[in-house]
């Protein structure tokens, strides 16, 4: 194909995924007069191996990523440069082949919200020490099911789940920066009437939604403060006392164009010294049956203050020198920089809360998401356009200021409906300007069709010079909402489970009542209807090849393996029960289930682990009752 036949081809399609986004987005309110023009435009497709994304066999990537797998409810973690898929953390979803969802562990650390089969993952944000990642815990929302949940890195695992009470559909999720995660903080960004008891049905002025701090520690909710309008996104800032909120229903509208009438809504920030303050001092009441202290921080709290912006705003993320929160115009062409140095004058009223706004560049069609190099340029991805722009923050300052500057550097198309981007080590101190991931929501002709389903569309763009160059497309499944890239050395992730694990401590502390000695002993335990069968495994066998059951029987499998050996992991998998999980060296894992099939049922290991892996068998024999 000729080049200028492929140059037709792209503007046609661009034009029809504009007109679609536009409708789609904001059915007719988005007539802007803002243009198409792209300045700098280039269309980079680099010949493959050299693009500098090349990791050969054998050899490591420089970053991990990790990605939130949207509504399939897992965390992905992807290799940078290469974008190697490496593991499937699962969270709110099911997951057979780890037994996520049923082992009795992951029921135990999903709790009360066990039942739920389904969530929706948007923003996976890793704890920090002065402001960098320190490796510890991975942090994520679910929208659909109103939780925050905490993954430990060290084994890849989800160790905390917690729903948060009085509110509806947690989205915006960051972490205190500085001085260290002492908070994880969340969004509810749908209100509801409080209490939601059936009460205000019909009364929209009643709903509210709140602001959510738990402890990043025992992930209790720690505080919850009420809002106006309601909250999409959040980043808090480099000195521990603010974070800054968007909302894009000021109108506190119930439909989607009564959330577009007002021409701007606002960024709320939260003072959280004073929070802090009025939570000590007992200002605060508690709801319904929750005992978490609800504080109000509607307009004229000395909590809150709320700064005017332009029109449903959506991404607000905070510049790595510490300096802007940079909030994202979505139905504007805007993006509005905060300077968080006069925040303190704005909390004693001596500036207005307009006066905080420094910047306020003009950057294209559906800003959505800021991201950042460590340079002092930011990029923004354009929905609408279909674009990234990369611009200069001080420039912009400056043409503020009515000097005559370009602040814009240069825009670069993606494919396509970018929603989040994300730069290397980008909410940290350590910004490096090396790498930009940009999620791209859809992915039509770019790769082979799969059905009218389609992937999204994952690109890596090199923004390590001058000019960003698009050097990789990564399908994914549904839907990477948002990611984060840290250096590989600031993850140090074990190799084997260590014995005295807390992920399974319950379970091997009832082998202790049960006076099983784990490390070596198979035993099977009666006690009443319920029978606890003990085994242990070593490739290519399980401690156990049968065991005996009464039809009925409330049967737990405990399976401990043995092995030492790094990745050598064991299943087990009981035929025709529904029952699988996974044993990786050293793990003691569990599994509950009714025996209630008369009958032979035969169990097998479904990790491959060895030349007789197949052979890695066992029966259980179910009396008639
Ligand atoms: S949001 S596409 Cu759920 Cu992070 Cu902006
Ligand atoms: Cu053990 Cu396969
Ligand atoms: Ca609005």
């Amino acid at each position: 194909m000729s080049d200028k036949k492929d140059h037709i081809q792209d503007i046609g399609r661009r034009h029809f995924l504009r007109n679609t986004a536009v409708t789609g987005v904001a059915g007719a309110g988005l007539a802007s007069g803002f243009g198409a023009g792209a300045l700098l435009n280039s269309r980079q497709v680099q010949a493959a191996g050299a693009n500098g994304i090349d990791v050969a066999p054998g050899e490591l990537d420089d970053y991990y990523g990790f990605w939130s797998g949207g509504h399939s409810g897992e965390v992905r973690v992807l290799g940078v440069p290469s974008m190697r898929e490496l593991m499937r953390i699962p969270v709110f979803n099911v997951d057979s082949a780890s037994g996520w969802g049923i082992s009795n562990e992951s029921k135990r650390i999903l709790g009360e919200s066990s039942h739920f089969l389904n969530g929706d993952c948007h923003h996976p944000h890793i704890s920090m020490t002065d402001g960098s990642y320190d490796g510890k815990y991975l942090f994520i929302n679910d929208k659909a099911n109103t939780r925050v949940a905490r993954i430990r890195l060290d084994i890849m695992k989800t160790d905390k789940v917690t729903t948060i009470p009085n509110v509806q559909a947690i989205h915006g999720l960051r972490l205190q920066k500085v001085p260290y995660t002492k908070y994880v903080f969340a969004n509810a960004e749908l209100p509801i009437p409080q209490i939601n008891d059936g009460r205000d049905l019909e009364n929209p002025d009643n709903y509210f939604t709140m602001f959510n701090a738990l402890d990043a520690e025992s992930m209790d909710v720690a505080w919850q403060v009420i809002v106006d309008g309601n909250l999409d996104n959040t980043d808090a800032d480099y000195t521990g006392r603010f974070v800054a909120s968007t909302c894009y229903n000021s109108e506190k509208g119930m439909t989607l164009i009564e959330t577009m009438r007002n021409e701007r809504d606002w960024v709320v920030v939260f003072d959280v010294e004073a929070i802090e303050a009025a939570v000590a001092a007992g200002n605060y009441k508690t709801l319904g049956e929750s005992s978490v202290p609800v504080l109000d921080g509607r307009k004229g709290s000395q909590l809150t203050r709320y700064i005017p912006i332009p029109k449903n705003p959506h991404g607000v993320n905070t510049s790595p020198d510490g300096k802007y929160f940079i909030a994202n115009g979505k139905l504007s062409p805007t993006c509005s920089i905060i300077a968080i140095d006069k925040l303190p004058e704005l909390f004693d009223d001596s500036i207005e809360p307009r006066d905080t706004i420094v910047g306020e560049p003009e950057l294209g069609l559906g800003p959505l998401h800021t991201t950042y190099d460590g340079r002092g340029n930011a990029y923004t991805t354009l929905f609408i356009d279909s674009q990234v722009a990369k611009w200069n923050i001080e420039d912009a300052i400056r043409h503020y200021n009515g000097e005559d500057v370009n602040y814009l550097r240069q825009k670069l198309d993606v494919h396509y409906q970018p929603g989040h981007n994300h730069a290397s080590l980008t909410e940290s101190r350590d910004a490096d300007g090396k790498w930009l991931v940009v999620l791209s929501k859809f992915s039509k002709d770019r790769f082979l069709p799969v059905g009218p389903l389609h992937p999204e569309n994952d690109q890596l763009i090199d923004i390590s010079g001058e000019e960003m160059k698009l050097v990789h497309d990564g399908p994914t499944y549904a839907e990477p909402h948002d990611c984060i890239l840290v250096r590989a050395d600031q993850i140090n992730p074990s190799r084997v489970w260590t014995r005295d694990d807390p992920f399974f401590a319950e379970t091997v502390a009832m082998a202790e009542a049960d006076g099983v000695n784990l490390e070596g002993e198979s035993k099977v335990i009666r006690d009443g209807n319920k029978v606890r069968v003990y085994m242990t495994s070593i490739a290519p066998q399980f401690g156990l090849t049968e065991f005996k059951v009464k039809q009925g029987d409330e049967v737990t499998v405990v399976i401990t393996n043995l092995d030492q050996v790094e990745d050598l992991t064991h299943g087990f998998c009981m035929v025709n029960h529904g029952v699988q999980m996974e044993i990786s060296p050293q793990q003691t894992a569990s599994v509950t289930f009714t025996a209630d099939k008369a009958g032979v049922h035969w169990y097998y290991c479904n990790w491959f682990c060895h030349a007789m892996h197949m052979e890695m068998t066992g029966r259980m024999l179910v009396e008639p009752a």
